[in-house]
């Protein structure tokens, strides 16, 4: 059975302008780092299960977690034409970054998923969830995401805005249903492990068989390392 692990620190994209052309007021004052673990359905080589970030220079980290309907290969397929649109997204609001997916998968079985966008100066976070995928803030405090229901691709209701304003270091967790809730009961504590290895630890802890398994783990601290 494959795997796919990703590690990312500060995911890297071009950084636009010189750093010495910007003002102090304009750099980045917190940092992101983030880790994901997807485990394809059992028998499966391929996964609609996947994880997406992307920096756009001093002002964002976008995230997003979906699951693509189905599993195996016509769901990676599915998973790779979303992963090339998000790719190529502009900044913009999580809410809009689903809007594009849903209008991409129109006339297809749809697919699941939550995105978010810290905002690197200002110190705000706002995140949205489609369906069946859980989306939680793990530390300081258990909190989870308000779900919207619905289906990418087939009824996308309103997606509400609700920026939090990040006061210290968060670690925030997505997980796709491949993932039993019982893994719920491990984000209701801090946890010591490594993004990497939190995101390892609860697919191979709670990963369903019959279904395609990720979970994607976000780190937002202050300060702005890697600079
Ligand atoms: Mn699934």
């Amino acid at each position: 059975m494959s795997e796919y692990r990703t590690s990312q620190y500060q995911p890297s994209e071009p950084m636009g302008d010189l750093l010495s052309e910007r003002s102090a007021a304009n750099l980045a004052k917190w940092s992101v780092s983030t880790a994901s673990y997807v485990l394809p359905c059992r028998g499966e080589t391929a996964t609609g299960d996947r994880a997406v970030v992307r920096r756009f220079g001093h002002d964002s980290v976008m995230a997003v977690l979906f699951d693509a309907a189905g599993h195996g290969h016509q769901a990676a397929l599915r998973a790779d034409e979303l992963v090339t649109t998000l790719m190529h997204l502009p900044d913009d609001t999580p809410q809009a970054w689903l809007q594009h997916l849903h209008t991409q998968l129109s006339g297809t079985f749809g697919a699941v998923g939550a995105a978010l966008r810290v905002d690197l100066r200002d110190g705000t976070m706002d995140a949205v969830c489609i369906g069946d995928v859980a989306w939680v803030v793990q530390s300081p405090e258990f909190r989870q995401f308000t779900r919207t229901p619905g289906l990418l691709g087939v009824a996308l209701p309103a997606l509400p805005r609700t920026p939090i304003r990040l006061q210290g270091p968060l670690r925030v967790v997505g997980l796709t249903d491949g993932i039993r809730s019982a893994a719920l009961q491990e984000l209701m504590r801090p946890s010591r492990l490594s993004a990497a290895d939190f995101a390892e630890h609860i697919v191979r802890g709670h990963a369903r068989p019959h279904d395609d398994a990720a979970c994607l783990v976000i780190d937002i601290v202050p300060g702005a390392r890697g600079f």
